[in-house]
């Protein structure tokens, strides 16, 4: 099998969230080892440092969107940089930042899919359905609307990101530990017919049974994204995020998750977002997702003998 190789692109902003502090995600991830975890799974790491873009200018919504310019200004520089080690033949790592930069991130991954005739399938880890719109969101944070976005419903700015809108088809996408959505998001989602494994879904039928599902149907031409907002994990294992809800995963529960994905051998690209280095303890939570990512990447934590 080739060699898996990473390339790490830090996107140190909170630009599209309401809580301050994701923006130091990036260095957490580095100060909990993420390079050296990868390279004992054999994997190559290329770091390619942290891009720029604008400071937080902490601004009330306009016309229903917080930061609009700056978020958008955000996601082109991640779409660019994705879509450029994609194009190497590298396994772009976006480590986040908020989870508006899922936007940039995922457009160019479906513009790539685009390019090479692959098919592509997303796993949406989250606490959230993330897919508000300016009408129905409360607060006007773009962290809350990537999917929507993604789906052709949102501001023309952040549609238009990778020059084709949609970016992606709603069926394209497996939402997984979902367990807070506001109102008129559940309308939407029904509507757009999101493929949804709430967290009652996994607590009836399990998470062996869930990933089974999320994951069927995908082939040797299939590209695996994962967008892994960390919020995804029970705050009592993950309290380092600015959107904590009770009654998520736990550790046993997202390291078979996580292992499940790397069983496929189908991941190409992945997100890891909404680490909030402000409201951890002792970098715990970075810990816990370098832990899984190594999961992601091979780690069993099985006696497997295979
Ligand atoms: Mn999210």
């Amino acid at each position: 099998m080739q060699q898996t190789r990473v390339s790490l692109i830090g996107a140190p902003t909170d630009i599209g969230a309401g809580v301050r502090g994701s923006s130091m995600g990036p260095e957490a991830l580095r100060v909990a080892n993420i390079v050296d975890a990868l390279r004992a799974r054999g994997v190559e790491v290329e770091d390619r440092g942290n891009l720029s873009g604008p400071s937080n200018p902490v601004l009330p919504p306009e016309d229903g969107y917080r930061h609009l310019e700056e978020v958008t200004q955000w996601n082109e520089a991640v779409h660019t940089a994705v879509h450029r080690e994609l194009g190497r033949g590298r396994f772009p790592m976006l480590l986040g930042g908020d989870h508006s930069l899922a936007l940039g991130s995922i457009s160019a991954v479906a513009r790539h899919c685009r390019e090479r005739g692959k098919s592509l399938r997303i796993l949406w880890l989250d606490a959230h359905a993330d897919f508000n719109t300016r009408k129905i969101t409360p607060s006007g944070n773009i962290h809350g609307m990537p999917v929507a976005c993604l789906c052709g419903l949102g501001p023309d700015p952040l549609i238009r990101i990778g020059g084709h809108t949609p970016a992606i088809d709603p069926s394209w996408i497996r939402q997984i530990g979902i367990r807070s959505v506001d109102e008129g998001e559940k309308r939407l989602v029904h509507e757009m017919k999101l493929d949804v494994f709430d967290m009652r879904y996994i607590d009836e039928h399990g998470m062996r049974q869930t990933m089974d599902r999320a994951l069927a149907g995908m082939d040797e031409n299939t590209h695996l994204h994962v967008s892994f907002d960390v919020d995804f994990l029970d705050p009592e294992i993950a309290p380092g995020v600015g959107t904590t809800v009770r009654g998520g995963p736990n550790y046993r529960e997202a390291q078979l998750c996580m292992e499940m994905i790397a069983d496929t051998a189908r991941l190409a690209s992945l997100d890891v977002v909404e680490l909030n280095p402000a409201l951890d303890h002792r970098n715990r939570t970075a810990n816990l997702a370098v832990d899984l990512i190594e999961s992601l990447f091979g780690k069993s934590t099985l006696m497997r003998s295979e």
